[in-house]
């Protein structure tokens, strides 16, 4: 049973009432239910009608809501308290956001004055790159960014790059590499040139494997082909809250940009995590996807949770996870731009809500986070939809798309969005025995073979969605949309009585492989099991 009792057993006996219910009943029955179950903020606009609720779902909801205190919750984040017990620390992803004039006191310290500091110098760096006054060691500007980093410190820059193209300096190219397979940074260096190339290293840490393994490739590569110790300044920066680790590496700290062990690594792209993002964009539209997102932090504190959009989508979440056993989401953006915002949106919930503890180290007694995936639309229409319409299970989805396009060309505009529209009407209204019937006799299909194909065209529909549409993908959209989403994981993570900000799961990946890597090194295995052993010894003969 949940910490809120009396709230979940009114939501579990009040689903008994959808068992029987269809969302085109429902939509029948209510001209004005678009009207009532759709609300705006940041120029999003969130349509959750398609969804098996009706007001009382909404007023229990809400309960839910009050009896977790999320109001109470988040002011405690937004104010500094220290809310990630298991690491002691403050959660203020929210303070990279606020405006230069705002001030919040943390232990005497005051954090806006920190964070606008160090925007500053990250700013004035940014801007030197972009006008070329940032020389490489030879004397050309730059003209490749590499952003060496992984999960928080490589999933927010890369998805907010890609999805504000549009606002990017065309002659800066951007490069992310993540992963330790040496293809990765090898593909990389095939294509920048000594001369024009600007490393950053991101590491909250700077302790990260992965990281700095393929920092220092990097760093070798500079030096075999023609650079040398003194020119590493000019081609390496770090991002950081460790300057030891960072000048040990051999980058001066003078080329650092600071943030705070209060910014978790998948909250941080609004710090200088972000100085990729700043380079592509420039500082002024930087500045709008802050503001953007400072926006969505008020709105989420200061508005009724009924016509508010994160704790809306989480309250939403918790009714099919907990109460119809929904396990996985989708997130289908169809914009191209948002190619790897259902990745980015993986790990910010998965690597928050992913967890069987409560904070208090007791059980957590309901379901908590579901698999979150996804692919843009409409490429995701003819690979895996067809198991959101006729699958066994029943999954919800995220649809989110802009009304107008960046690069308008013919119809293609308009046919994105029907086929957005068009899904998420289908997946409400399915289609009935007697319509396939229908349609089947209508094309002249043999009648004997009517009742078997018509069984295969049957769609059961009630298949809940909520579609985010805005006008325009912009940065400040986008800063908005990214707010919504972490604060609808915090909603959530409150209503489970889980510590969303810490990631146990992470820190144990990051030890596991030493052992192992150790024995590969050294030829030959240690103690395993016999599948572990078998493993490593095919490894070991394959690369003899
Ligand atoms: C994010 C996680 C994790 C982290 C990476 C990189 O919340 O903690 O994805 O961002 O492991 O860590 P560093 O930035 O310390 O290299």
């Amino acid at each position: 049973m949940s910490a809120h009792p009396n709230e979940w057993l009114a939501l579990e006996s009040h689903q008994r009432e959808f068992a029987t219910q269809h969302m085109r009943e429902l939509f029948a029955a209510d001209p004005g239910r678009f009207e009532r179950f759709s609300t705006q903020a940041c120029g999003i606009l969130l349509d959750f009608s398609k969804n098996r609720i009706n007001d009382t779902t909404m007023q229990l909801l809400a309960a839910l809501a009050e009896s977790a205190d999320i109001r109470g919750e988040a002011q405690r984040m937004f104010r500094g308290d220290r809310i990630n017990t298991t690491e002691d620390r403050s959660v203020l992803h929210t303070a990279l956001r606020l405006p230069a004039d705002a001030s919040l006191s943390v232990d005497g310290v005051d954090v806006v004055a920190q964070v606008h500091a160090v925007a500053e110098q990250t700013a004035a760096f940014t801007d030197r790159v972009r006008n070329g006054e940032w020389k490489g060691y030879s004397g050309k500007a730059i003209k490749h960014i590499v952003n060496i980093g992984i999960g928080g410190s490589d999933l927010g820059p890369l998805m907010v790059c890609e999805a504000l193209k549009p606002w990017q300096q065309r002659d800066l190219n951007f490069h992310f590499v993540s992963n330790v397979d040496g293809t990765h940074i090898s593909e990389v260096l095939k294509v920048i040139d000594i001369e024009s190339t600007l490393f950053i290293v991101a590491s909250k840490t700077f302790t990260t494997q992965e990281t700095l393994t393929n920092a220092h490739t990097a760093r070798q590569w500079f030096l075999d082909n023609g650079g040398n110790e003194d020119n590493i300044a000019r081609h390496f920066v770090a991002v950081s809250t460790n300057s030891e680790a960072v000048s040990e590496f051999g980058i001066d700290t003078d080329n650092m940009f600071r943030f705070w062990d209060w910014v978790g690594g998948r909250y941080s792209l609004w710090s200088s995590i972000g100085l990729s993002i700043r380079l592509s964009i420039g500082n002024e539209q930087f500045d709008n996807l802050l503001a953007g997102a400072h926006e969505m932090d008020r709105h989420f504190i200061e508005e009724e949770y009924t016509q508010n959009l994160p704790v809306i989508l989480a309250l939403l979440g918790v009714w099919y996870g907990n109460f119809f056993g929904v396990r996985s989401h989708v997130i289908a953006p169809y914009d191209q731009y948002l190619h790897r915002f259902a990745a980015y949106l993986q790990q910010l919930d998965m690597e928050s809500n992913g967890k069987a503890v409560q904070i208090d180290g007791s059980d957590c007694q309901v379901s908590s986070g579901p698999v979150i995936w996804g692919e843009p639309g409409t490429n995701g229409q003819h690979a895996f939809f067809q198991l959101l319409h006729q699958g066994t299970e029943l999954i919800t989805a995220d649809f989110i798309v802009a009304a107008k396009s960046q690069n308008p060309r013919g119809r293609h505009q308009q046919m994105l969005l029907a086929n957005c529209i068009a899904q998420t009407e289908a997946l409400m209204r399915g289609k009935t025995l007697a319509e396939a019937e229908a349609e089947l006799t209508a094309a002249k299909v043999d009648s004997g073979k009517i009742p078997v194909l018509a069984r295969h065209k049957v769609f059961s529909g009630n298949r809940p969605t909520n579609t985010l549409i805005f006008e325009q993908l912009d940065p400040f959209t986008l800063g908005a949309l990214i707010a919504m989403y972490e604060h609808k994981v915090f909603v959530q993570g409150k209503i489970w009585g889980l510590n969303s900000f810490d990631q146990w799961g992470v820190e144990l990946g990051k030890a596991l492989a030493s052992n192992i890597l150790a024995e590969l090194e050294s030829g030959s295995a240690g103690e395993h099991d016999a599948s572990t052993i078998g493993l490593i010894n095919y490894s070991l003969s394959a690369n003899r």
